[in-house]
């Protein structure tokens, strides 16, 4: 018989002495000076879209989710509600489920009642924000325990013993994925598939190749969400590293580059001008553009082989009617 007890909420905090939280100082350290400040200076200018994400960015993105455009989150939404059964057959009850990038929780949550996992381990750069959901949760579902892990799992990380070994699922949802390069991918899975073990799986969303139309809507929509989003990044790198940004003088770009097979989001000088930070300044031209974000679409079949390289076996795939999203479970292949 199964003991329900309310186990104590583990987090490994970023201020722990130990060695994840050691892999990546927070931000406005001399590392994220450093890192946005070569981006700005590189001939074609780039930042990374992790700096999409400050407070307002994030509710922004939340902004996005509801818009009619915007169609990987409800459309996944939808394959885990038609299809959480059949995942739950295939993943099996008791497995040690890791939530990559799991903000509220909510979409692992909806989940539990039929994957009944052993162990719930969220993970999120934003510690403060996922203790509080986990909290909640822990309530509400006190037979599994969980355990928070606040901490930037995007350049890779090793779990603490408090993670089960065994069964171990990463739940990797909304798309994620397509902002690495499909090389960079490869790399992170990797990386997931050795942390996995030989008995551990994946389950993830993967936004897939459709009409450029629909495409360009979804990173381009009608009532500027996205534009604010995107141009929200330019006052977080005037918090982060002290630079002059003014938004007016910047527009929101975004379209599907076929040839990649990746949506670009730019933002653009309207005028020409001069931008100065600590430590550094860089003229742009008229028209000239920062490169802030690449959202990458997969065929069904090109993320397949994409798994392979990376270690892992697709087991099953779920796809809405349209065939616009996939959700795909993968098993590591033994070594
Ligand atoms: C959170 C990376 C999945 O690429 O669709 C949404 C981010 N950028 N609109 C995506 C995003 C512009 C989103 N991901």
């Amino acid at each position: 018989m199964q003991v329900s007890r309310a186990p104590a909420i583990r987090v490994v905090s970023p201020l722990a002495n130990n060695t994840i939280a050691q892999q990546r100082p927070a931000h406005g350290s001399e590392a994220v000076m450093n890192e946005i400040s070569a981006g700005l200076l590189a001939s074609d200018a780039c930042t990374s879209p992790k700096f999409l994400y400050d407070s307002l960015g994030s509710k922004l993105f939340e902004a996005i989710c509801e818009l009619p455009e915007y169609y990987p989150t409800r459309t996944e939404a939808s394959i885990f509600a038609a299809y959480g059964a059949d995942m739950a057959h295939a993943i099996g009850e008791g497995s040690s489920l890791i939530d990559l990038g799991a903000g509220n929780c909510a979409k692992a949550a909806s989940l539990f009642p039929l994957l009944k996992p052993a162990q719930y381990v969220p993970v999120d750069i934003s510690r403060d924000f996922l203790l509080g959901a986990v909290a909640q949760l822990q309530q509400r579902f006190p037979q599994i325990e969980m355990t928070a892990l606040g901490l930037d799992f995007s350049s890779g990380f090793e779990l603490p013993d408090s993670v089960r070994a065994e069964r171990r699922v990463f739940f990797y949802p909304g798309s994620s994925i397509g902002n690495f390069s499909p090389e960079q991918a490869v790399t992170f899975l990797r990386g997931l598939r050795a942390n996995a073990g030989a008995d551990g799986g994946l389950l993830i969303g993967v936004d897939l190749i459709k009409d450029r139309a629909v495409l360009d809507a979804a990173y381009d929509d009608a009532l500027g969400v996205t534009g604010a989003f995107n141009l929200n990044m330019l006052r977080h790198l005037n918090h982060l590293i002290g630079a002059d940004f003014e938004v007016d003088q910047w527009q929101h770009v975004a379209f599907f580059n076929p040839e990649k097979s990746r949506i670009e989001m730019h933002l653009e000088a309207r005028c020409p001008l001069t931008v100065t930070w600590r430590g550094g300044e860089r003229d742009f031209a008229r028209g000239e553009r920062i490169h802030t974000e690449d959202s990458y679409k997969y065929t069904r079949q090109s993320f397949v082989t994409l798994l392979e390289k990376a270690g892992f076996a697709t087991s099953r795939m779920w796809t809405d009617k349209n065939n616009w999203f996939a959700v795909i479970h993968a098993r590591a292949i033994p070594d």
